[in-house]
């Protein structure tokens, strides 16, 4: 699997309030983006309180990581967060989200993930995780609302995840927010 991240403060901030995260825990994988609500530092608490704990409590699963981060961010501004596990043996991708993190595929199979509306930290109700199954080559792309979502990746697609990160990153950023784009190529061995 070929994984690229990029993440970029607002201007004027020097610290961002979007974090992310990925962990490798073999077979799986579990990337999370978080953008916390505004920006500047008591976003990035907010994030940053959001990824400690998911980091600690990796390997359960996704509900239960969503539900316990909404207590762990209950006394911080609240996040945004998105949810993506793939597990290499199954060639699958679990996704659960709230609010408006976002995600983008070229892939196979349609993968379209609807998080749950409102923010995390003021406490959740519903949690549904889809599942997809993932084909070599497989393509997804985790970002925040501090990138355009008509962003394009044709002139780099066949580069490095890390490349197609960077590039929508610089192309597609809005000044005025934190931005961050994860990119996951599934490559089956
Ligand atoms: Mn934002």
């Amino acid at each position: 699997m070929d994984v690229g991240t990029a993440e970029r403060p607002a201007d004027g901030e020097t610290v961002c309030g979007d974090a992310h995260l990925v962990l490798e825990r073999k077979p799986r994988t579990l990337i999370v983006v978080a953008d916390g609500l505004g920006h500047g530092p008591h976003a990035a608490l907010a994030a940053s309180t959001l990824c400690r704990f998911v980091e600690e409590h990796a390997d359960e699963p996704l509900e239960m990581l969503l539900r316990g981060a909404d207590r762990a961010v209950a006394s911080t501004r609240g996040a945004a967060v998105m949810l993506a596990r793939v597990d290499a043996e199954a060639a699958t991708l679990d996704v659960a989200g709230v609010g408006n993190v976002a995600l983008r595929s070229w892939s196979k199979e349609k993968i379209q993930p609807l998080p749950a509306r409102g923010v995390l930290g003021r406490g959740i109700r519903h949690v549904r995780i889809f599942r997809y199954g993932l084909a070599h080559g497989d393509m997804f792309a985790l970002y925040t609302d501090g990138i355009s979502g008509s962003f394009d990746i044709d002139q780099v697609k066949h580069q490095s995840a890390t490349a197609i990160a960077r590039s929508v990153l610089e192309g597609f950023r809005k000044s005025y927010d934190d931005a961050t784009c994860v990119v996951v190529r599934y490559l089956d061995r």
